[in-house]
Parts: C-alpha cells; sequence; structure tokens
C-alpha cells in the first residue's frame, strides 16, 4: 500500500497529480500543517525535514521493509521508477530532460513562487522590495516556461513528472500577481492539464481532506508555519 502523508498545497497536490493519473490505489493521511501535525514524533521519523509531503510504501519492488520518501521531487522520482510511467528509463536522453525541468521546478519555482506567496499573502507587513523582488522572480519564471513550452505539449515531451511539479504552482498565478494572458503557451499548457480527468479528482481528494484556503488561515496557523506571534492588542 502506498500511504501519503498530505495536506492540499501545492507540493501535496504534485504526488496526488500522479496517484490518480497513473490509477494507484493509495491512502491519504492528512498531516494538518495549520496545527502542527509536521512536528509529530511519529511524523518527523519519516520527514525528519517537518514538511509534507512524505510517502511510505509498504510493498516496495526491492526488500520487503517499507520505503519511505520525503521531498515532493523524490517522491515523483519515486512513483516514476517504481510504476515505470511519466518519466523515461535509466539512459534514455529524455529521463534527463524530464529530470531537469523536474529540478528546475524543485530548486527554482517551487521556492520563488513560496516566497512570493509568504511575502505577499502571510507576511504582517508589506515589504515591497520583497514582493516586487518575488513577483518579479516568478515572472522570470514564468517566462522561462513558457519559452520551453513555444513547441510542445509538455515540458519535456510526454505528460511527465516534470509538468506534474509544475501545475500546482501555476494554479495560484493570480495571488502571484501573473497574469497568464501575458504567458500565450503556459497558458495553453495550464489549460491543457486542467482539463485532464485525474487532475480533477487530485484536486476534488485535496478538497475532501481540507476546504481551507490558505487566504483566511488562522493566527495561529500563522505562529506554527511562520513564528509569526498574534499581534498585541492594545
Ligand atoms: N521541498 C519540499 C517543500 C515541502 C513544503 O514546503 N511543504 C509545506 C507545505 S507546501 C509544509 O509542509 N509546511 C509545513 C511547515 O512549514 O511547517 C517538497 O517539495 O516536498
Amino acid at each position: 500500500m502506498l500511504k501519503l502523508y498530505y495536506w492540499p498545497t501545492p507540493n501535496g497536490h504534485k504526488i496526488t497529480l500522479f496517484l490518480e493519473e497513473a490509477e494507484l490505489p493509495y491512502e491519504l493521511v492528512p498531516v494538518d500543517i495549520t496545527k502542527g501535525d509536521q512536528f509529530q514524533p511519529e511524523f518527523l521519523k519519516i520527514s525528519p525535514n517537518n514538511r509534507m509531503p512524505a510517502l511510505v510504501d509498504t510493498e516496495p519492488k526491492v526488500g520487503s521493509d517499507p520505503i519511505s520518501v520525503f521531498e515532493s521531487g523524490a517522491i515523483l522520482e519515486y512513483l516514476a521508477d517504481k510504476t515505470g510511467k511519466f518519466l523515461p528509463p535509466f539512459g534514455d536522453p529524455k529521463r534527463y530532460e524530464t529530470l531537469q525541468w523536474l529540478y528546475w521546478q524543485m530548486g527554482g519555482l517551487g521556492p520563488m513562487a513560496g516566497q512570493n506567496h509568504h511575502f505577499n499573502r502571510y507576511a504582517p507587513e508589506k515589504i515591497a522590495y520583497a514582493i516586487n523582488r518575488y513577483v518579479k522572480e516568478t515572472a522570470r519564471l514564468y517566462g522561462v516556461l513558457d519559452k520551453r513550452l513555444a513547441d510542445r505539449d509538455y515540458v519535456a515531451g510526454d505528460y511527465s513528472i516534470a509538468d506534474m511539479a509544475s501545475y500546482p504552482w501555476i494554479v495560484a498565478h493570480e495571488a502571484q500577481g501573473q497574469d497568464l494572458n501575458d504567458f500565450p503557451n503556459l497558458k495553453k499548457w495550464f489549460e491543457r492539464i486542467r482539463g485532464k480527468e485525474s487532475v480533477q479528482r487530485a484536486y476534488q481528494k485535496g478538497k475532501s481532506i481540507s476546504s481551507g484556503t490558505s487566504a483566511n488561515m488562522t493566527d495561529e496557523a500563522r505562529r506554527i508555519l511562520f513564528g509569526i506571534e498574534k499581534p498585541k492588542t492594545a
């Protein structure tokens, strides 16, 4: 059985996109990061960085001990290798084309768009320099993806883990201060992926776990996630 430790955020959605597209059976284990579940000792044993998603495979292909994996990019790669889907095999040049875009997302688009969300939505003060920095950097990265998609339907040829990693971060484009009309190839790609039934199912699964949006985060959640203390009332 595949147990996915999950909360419906962009990094969580990446993995349900894979599981739904591959039609694999899995169990969702909610990790409510707004309540501090990510700091529970049992969870830290499989995800020492106190972040979700994390995956436990109780029936690995090799050996009999369960395998646990944290970091969404590593989880996507694990699932691709386990199933032989959405990532070409070892030695195939297409594998490295796919992986370079996966790591581009992990090291670039994800962290930059994450900081964009933070300074635009959650930071207790609106710091113009930080907001501009991350909105501009997000726009630059959207531009890179747009250019890449000029002559192909998906980031690395066929629909792959590289697309699954980037798509959830484009979903929140408005909150990131981006207009998809400025990125026509990216917009077509976005609509192509949004139209997939597996993608609809993945996002529905997310809603069944939590319908809350990050826009209405409580003060307690801000404290847990960002160490932001409740503003003192006079
Ligand atoms: N690089 C990690 C990032 C994971 C991550 O940042 N997860 C967030 C939610 S999107 C989280 O669990 N946050 C909990 C916390 O900050 O305490 C990955 O891609 O898996």
